[in-house]
């Protein structure tokens, strides 16, 4: 009926051009049948945020904390069966969080509430697996009520990640059962800890302990948001805020918040399958799509990051902290790529934000503060309104220099432009500075050093005029990047050998190069001699992700014939969306001459492998 409505919207405006410029669509819209490409642009460039999705993109940053049962046992996705008494945080203090958060510029925190693995940081009623049967404040501890007071106390807006995906509950595959338990939960969190402003749920999904795969009632979940938080908004598989498609710190160069992406809870998401994309389509708004789309939505990017490489604290990590060049160029590529940056900063088993994350966010909110408070454009906050081919000249302060453009649209009245120019003018002649496609809530630029006179933006072209609500050029100082790169072999692999082939592209040490194979198959490899091995650690291919192992057996043996499995989890937890080095530590040491991966299951399920370097971990 809603869709109908807006369709019959769209018709009457294609037929009274006049005031069809002061007509918007909140959120969503259905293109009248058989309206041509330019009526479709036409209509897209009127699609608009509602109040909350506006709110949340002024907020740019947005804390993430992973915190739950993950953060005791080492792991990145829990199995459901560990035991509620390992959860024992040493000198839990919420506010500690949400100060330090707060003190480098972040206006929304969401807490995992609950992760795959099931345990809750409240005592909900709905399950036994939660803090009420923890050691932690005897029992009678809530996590989540700490963390929102904290919120409240100064001023950053609560939010809270929820995974459908529950290795614990019983009932998880039976779907009518989960829903209702799903729903519990949700309704808990939704009504005994104040407004949340964000609800995080991700979209993993797998069979249930019994065998049985989880069907999850979206409308249903989303009714009781609507209903209890009217003001929050939902992400990820909400449709809301939309995932930017990897979790490795970067939005698109050309990011469209007005979109033909579907979000995959909708019940008309098959869209996406007709239109051939998915989240990580490169493309998800060009011309072409939009003529072959029959709906379009407001649904922007959020691009999710930790500041570690694991979403949950690890201690073996601490060395490998994001460093503040890395944020910054993050900051770079999300909220200056028309992006919120969700930025996890997970709390370590005291239940504190390490002190070296801490510092590197400071230096962060530091740098970002101190570079955008010198614009030295005079008048670039003034609305201007540009047609496709118009330009609009802005005076620079005397002998600035610069090296940084920030452009904005008033995204309150849609996102219009599909590219611009920006030229400098200095020494008596205009030249070549810069140039971009999207710009959405915020396009950030950077280039060399230069001193102009003026700069000059042209809008090449748009849907509809533009309307350019913020100009600025800035000094960003350089930032020398002393983060050591990651170390993936404790050995040196030059004297291996991979048993019964010539071919050794997953132990040259060379990353860029890749191993694969057309089935699941083991990679053997004689190391020589005889070592004291603690772990391994696989890397996955940088692009091409088939092949990469999700599932897996490692084992070694001294001779070559008898074979000892290790003790490890056999699963790359998150491999598929995080596909950087991962690390498996023993607990135990073997000793081995020879080591051998074998591949159960490929992230997608394909029958083949890929490896782009293995390497031993004696420590
Ligand atoms: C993913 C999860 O599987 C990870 O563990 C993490 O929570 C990340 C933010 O979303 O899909």
């Amino acid at each position: 009926m809603k869709r109908l409505f807006s369709a019959l919207i769209a018709l009457a405006l294609l037929s009274s051009c006049d005031n069809a410029q002061q007509e918007y669509f909140t959120k969503s819209v259905t293109f009248p049948e058989g309206a041509t490409i330019e009526q479709k642009i036409d209509i897209a460039s009127r699609i608009v945020p509602t109040p909350q999705q506006l709110e949340w993109q002024n907020g740019e940053l947005t804390a993430f904390l992973h915190f739950g049962m993950n953060t005791f046992t080492g792991k990145e996705w829990g199995n459901g069966r560990e035991n509620p008494e390992l959860f024992n945080p040493t000198e839990l203090d919420c506010e500690q969080w949400v100060r330090s958060l707060k003190e480098s510029g972040f206006k929304y925190a969401i807490l995992t509430a609950k992760h795959h693995d099931g345990f809750c940081l409240w005592p909900t009623a709905t399950t036994e697996h939660s803090v009420k049967n923890s050691p932690w404040r005897d029992g009678k501890g809530d996590v989540v009520k700490e963390f929102r007071d904290a919120c409240d106390k100064y001023g950053v807006k609560f939010g809270v990640y929820l995974s459908p995906w529950d290795r614990n509950a019983e009932c998880y595959g039976d779907s009518p059962a989960y829903n209702k338990l799903f729903i519990e939960q949700l309704t808990e969190l939704l009504t005994n800890y104040g407004e949340v402003y964000e609800v995080w749920f991700d979209g993993a999904c797998a069979e249930g302990p019994n065998g049985k795969r989880q069907w999850y009632d979206w409308q249903a979940y989303f009714e009781v948001i609507h209903k209890l938080q009217p003001n929050a908004v939902t992400a990820i598989m909400g449709d809301d805020v939309r995932w930017v498609g990897n979790e490795g710190g970067w939005g698109r160069e050309t990011e469209w918040s007005a979109t033909v992406y579907t979000p995959d809870s909708h019940p008309n998401a098959s869209q996406n399958g007709e239109l051939g994309i998915n989240a990580m389509s490169k493309d998800l708004g060009s011309r072409e799509l939009v003529a072959k789309a029959k709906m379009m939505y407001w649904y922007p990017s959020e691009v999710d990051v930790s500041i570690r490489p694991g979403w949950f604290y690890h201690a073996e990590e601490d060395g490998r902290v994001r460093s503040v060049a890395n944020l910054v160029d993050i900051y770079f590529q999300s909220v200056g790529r028309n992006s919120v940056l969700l930025l996890n900063i997970p709390p370590d088993r005291r239940g504190l934000l390490h002190e070296t994350d801490v510092e590197n966010l400071k230096q962060f909110n530091q740098y970002i503060n101190s570079t955008f408070e010198n614009n030295f454009i005079s008048n670039g906050d003034k609305l201007s309104k540009l047609a496709e081919g118009e330009s609009r000249t802005y005076r620079v302060a005397k002998d600035a220099i610069v090296n940084t453009l920030l452009v904005q649209e008033d995204i309150a009245q849609g996102q219009r432009v599909e590219s611009f120019l920006v030229e400098a003018y200095s020494n008596g002649k205009w030249q070549y500075l810069t140039e971009g496609t999207t710009i959405g809530y915020k396009r950030l630029l950077r280039f060399s050093d230069c001193q102009p006179e003026k700069i000059r933006l042209t809008i090449r072209s748009s849907r509809g005029d533009a309307n350019i609500s913020g100009v600025g050029l800035y000094y960003a100082p350089m930032l020398e990047d002393n983060s050591s790169s990651v170390r993936i072999n404790d050995l040196d692999s030059n004297s291996w050998s991979v048993v019964g082939s010539d071919d050794r592209t997953a132990i040259d040490g060379n990353r860029e190069s890749v191993w694969r194979s057309n089935a699941l198959t083991p990679l053997v490899v004689d190391m020589g001699k005889e070592e004291e091995i603690k772990g391994f650690c696989y890397v996955p291919a940088k692009e091409n992700l088939t092949g990469t192992i999700y599932k897996y057996r490692f084992s070694v043996s001294t001779d070559g014939e008898k074979w000892s499995e290790c003790d490890c989890t056999g699963e790359m937890s998150n491999i598929k969306h995080n596909p950087i080095p991962y690390f498996v530590r023993f607990g135990n040491t073997y000793k081995a001459r020879y080591f051998r991966l074998e591949p159960l299951q490929e992230i997608d399920g394909n029958k083949c492998t890929s490896i782009a370097e293995v390497g031993i971990l004696l420590q």
